[in-house]
């Protein structure tokens, strides 16, 4: 039998909830990792365009060919093919996935001029430009012919971005910009300091939102976590509360997401997936 492939990339959120499913479903010897770099645009090549039409990560490739094209149908793929059985996933996993809680644009986000200065000679500027300089080469590529409509509605995405980070946006454009930017953060607010919560205090003892051990959605959910607090600046696991509670302004961090994180950063498979930085 041919090998599950799983496509993924150290830096991706959602590409950790793929990882840290495999190490936690028994599944490491099963999967063969392929790296696509998401911060050269690799993801936009036209021969991993032809596997997955959505340019994006994580992605599987079973050993019939079939190919699973987003994080959700990632992971329930790799629970149905596990040794290790555990809690399907419930309302909470879509939840993570809301547009208006995108963890991608939170990353670009910037609420003022002040935050787009700050990420506009920080790390989010290197990914904008070079995003947009990998779709603006692929997209000229005759194997890019039969994709035109994916990369004309990408190159008009990215060129958006560099236009603001780059300081060529007129006013208007950064008005609505920061305006969608704190929109995501307010949601962003509520899903950490009610819904989460509220969740996890309705799994009852847990710790995991599978119970006591992690179920899909906490699959979901740990990434989630994980990359909020390398939003804040954290880049390792015990500095992870810390830069929740500074980075919500001060605010107390809810009892349920310390507990949460306490029972998740010591595990095997997140301190391997987290090995490098959290992200
Ligand atoms: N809804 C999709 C979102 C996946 C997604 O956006 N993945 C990111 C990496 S975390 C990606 O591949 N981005 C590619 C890009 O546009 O640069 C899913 O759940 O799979």
């Amino acid at each position: 039998m041919s090998s599950t492939t799983l496509y993924t990339f150290e830096l991706s959120v959602w590409s950790a909830v793929a990882e840290l499913a495999v190490l936690e479903l028994g599944l490491a010897d099963k999967v063969e990792k392929k790296y696509v770099d998401l911060v050269h645009g690799e993801n936009f090549k036209p021969e991993f365009v032809k596997i997955n039409e959505n340019a994006t990560l994580p992605t599987i490739v079973g050993p019939d060919g079939t190919v699973y094209k987003n994080t959700t149908d990632v992971v329930n793929y790799l629970a149905s093919i596990a040794p290790v059985k555990v809690k399907a996933a419930t309302e909470i996993t879509a939840l993570t996935h809301e547009a208006n809680i995108d963890p991608n644009f939170a990353l670009l986000s910037a609420r003022n001029a002040e935050e787009l200065a700050a990420k506009s000679s920080a790390f989010p500027k290197v990914f904008v430009e070079n995003r947009h300089a990998g779709i603006t080469k692929y997209s000229s590529t005759p194997e890019a012919k039969p994709f035109e409509a994916l990369y004309t509605g990408k190159l008009a995405g990215s060129s958006w971005l560099l236009s603001l980070y780059t300081n060529t946006a007129d006013e208007a454009t950064k008005a609505e910009f920061y305006k969608a930017s704190q929109a995501t953060w307010d949601a962003l607010t509520v899903f950490y300091f009610e819904t989460l919560p509220a969740k996890l205090r309705d799994a009852g003892a847990g710790p995991f939102l599978g119970g006591e051990k992690p179920g899909v959605d906490d699959f979901h959910v740990a990434a989630r976590v994980a990359h909020l607090a390398s939003l804040f600046g954290a880049t390792k696991s015990e500095e992870g509360l810390e830069a929740f509670r500074k980075g919500f302004g001060g605010k107390d961090v809810p009892v349920e997401i310390v507990k949460y994180w306490e029972a998740w950063t010591p595990r095997e498979s997140w301190k391997q997936v987290y090995a490098k930085t959290l992200h």
